[in-house]
């Protein structure tokens, strides 16, 4: 199978962690779905990376289903906790952590337009959510070195890659200085293959003009 991905992008890369947690054989495409010549067009009506292309040709997206998927057709190890309470407190983080991730996003896709256009309100309110969105995983995690059910899952896989995000995206906050405990949590991952493995780069992305 082959995952369509973007260097930078945080849903990417919760899907490859999982592949890599599960050894799942695949290929990565890197692709810039912000680009004119993006390879999304003919597989995602939204145009958004990740992508996988299944070994039956099918195209499956959107992080959270895409991972499903890998659940489905190589059950161990479980990255959605299969317990309902479990599972429910896990979709909870993976929400606040990937809405975090899109907050940063707007903010960077604000601060790209033409400059008299720029809302500093609409970035203050992206802001809020970020600050606040780190508040509740730093209180969920608290001393704890796992988000749900002392195992690694989809809560761990979604938090720390938004933490490292921020670190790349969202660089004028210091989450590590305003949340000592996260940073504890991410010193206590930060060496896992899956993680190491996966690391964010940067893209260059063309004048927005489709
Ligand atoms: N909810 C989606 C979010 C995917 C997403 O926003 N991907 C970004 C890259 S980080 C994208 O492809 N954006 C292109 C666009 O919005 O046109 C997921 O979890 O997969």
């Amino acid at each position: 199978m082959k995952l369509i991905t973007a260097a930078p992008s945080p849903y990417a890369r919760k899907v490859r962690i999982s592949l890599h947690e599960k050894t799942i054989e695949h290929e990565v495409v890197i692709d810039v779905p912000w680009n004119e010549n993006t390879l999304t067009k003919d597989k995602n009506p939204l145009g958004k990376v990740p992508i996988l292309i299944t070994n039956e040709n099918e195209y499956i997206f959107d992080s959270k289903v895409i991972i499903r998927y890998l659940d489905q057709i190589k059950p161990k190890p479980e990255i959605y906790p299969i317990d309902p309470k479990n599972h429910l407190s896990a979709l909870i983080i993976e929400t606040v952590a990937d809405g975090i991730c899109d907050a940063i996003v707007l903010i960077r896709l604000e601060n790209v337009r033409v400059k008299n256009l720029i809302s500093k309100q609409w970035i203050k309110r992206q802001e809020n959510k970020i600050v606040n969105g780190l508040k509740y995983l730093s209180n969920e995690i608290s001393s704890k070195s796992y988000f749900v059910d002392n195992y690694f899952n989809i809560a761990d896989i979604s938090a720390f890659t938004c933490l490292e995000y921020a670190d790349i995206r969202f660089k004028e906050f210091d989450w590590r200085k305003s949340f000592p405990n996260l940073n504890n949590y991410w010193k206590f991952h930060k060496n896992r293959e899956s993680f190491a493995l996966s690391k964010p780069g940067t893209q260059i992305i063309e004048p927005i003009t489709y």
